[in-house]
């Protein structure tokens, strides 16, 4: 997913240190780029016989979901038995080791990497969005208008974990949190107090379920954690978390609330994806 000509000249001042991480890691791993061999391992993986061109496979900017009749997902993430381990039973929490292979974290790192910008929470009192100490992180937001067909196998992929369809989902964003960042307790559901999502939850509903995938482990700290169960999530890279949001009326577990423990050291990078009721 290659910047666009405005993105590239505007980068902000941190896709340089995003991108700094993933090239050390490349280059730990003696891969010397995302290139020739990470996109002919995605071909591996994709399997497609024969594909039709590889560029135009992973490059094409699709405003739509493509259909994925034969499961590209599946194809991406390797044919593989995952090891699961439930957290909670309920609220449904699950995680699964290996759920990504190293090469597509790289690749979503990578491609989200220029557009992260500060993270910011919703105020109702001024109607809009601002930075707030309650969540400090750098955040990048992949519309429609991004995607192509790796990042909308990606999606699939989440979202099957989280037990819903990919039509289902809201874009993908990739968190990613320096030394010190954090995201204090709080819930993923929709809470329509002031009126304000109204409209939004009549058209799509509850945010029924959450996935994450870890896309890197070059830090310590960062945790996340649900404090009401009791329990935490570490992972390493590639794997992925998932939990329910609602009670089955559809009314948010006030049990998922959770955060995301301050990074002591490194960058964490992060996958995350939420999941309404309606397409
Ligand atoms: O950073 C984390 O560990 C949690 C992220 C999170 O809570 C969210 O995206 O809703």
């Amino acid at each position: 997913m290659p910047p666009t000509e405005a993105q590239a000249t505007q980068s902000p001042p941190y896709f340089g240190e995003v991108c700094k991480l993933v090239r050390y890691r490349l280059w730990r791993a003696k891969k010397p780029t995302i290139s020739r061999e990470h996109l002919t391992r995605l071909r591996a993986n994709l399997s497609l016989k024969p594909p039709p061109s590889l560029s135009a496979l992973l490059f094409p900017i699709t405003k739509h979901a493509p259909p994925l009749p034969e499961s590209l997902a599946d194809r991406l993430c390797q044919p593989q038995e995952l090891v699961g381990e439930t957290l909670s039973d309920s609220p449904a929490i699950k995680c699964r080791k290996n759920a990504f292979p190293e090469v597509v974290c790289d690749y979503l790192a990578a491609g989200a990497a220029p557009l992260l910008k500060p993270a910011e929470i919703f105020d109702p009192g001024l109607g809009r969005t601002r930075q707030d100490p309650y969540r400090q992180s750098l955040v990048a937001t992949l519309p429609d208008g991004v995607m192509d067909l790796v990042l909308w196998a990606i999606k699939d992929r989440m979202a099957r974990l989280a037990g819903a369809s990919y039509a289902q989902g809201e874009p993908l964003s990739m968190l990613a949190y320096r030394p010190g960042d954090h995201y204090k307790s709080h819930y993923d559901y929709l809470s329509d107090d002031d009126g304000i999502a109204s409209d939004d939850l009549a058209q799509r509903g509850q945010r029924i379920a959450t996935a994450l995938i870890r896309l890197n482990q070059e830090f310590t700290g960062g945790d996340t954690v649900f404090p009401r169960l009791e329990t935490r999530w570490s992972g390493v890279r590639g794997d992925a978390l998932t939990f329910t949001n609602t009670l089955p009326d559809l009314r948010g577990d006030p049990r998922t609330l959770h955060k995301g423990e301050p990074v002591e050291t490194g960058m964490k990078i992060l996958v995350s994806f939420w999941l309404r009721e309606h397409a």
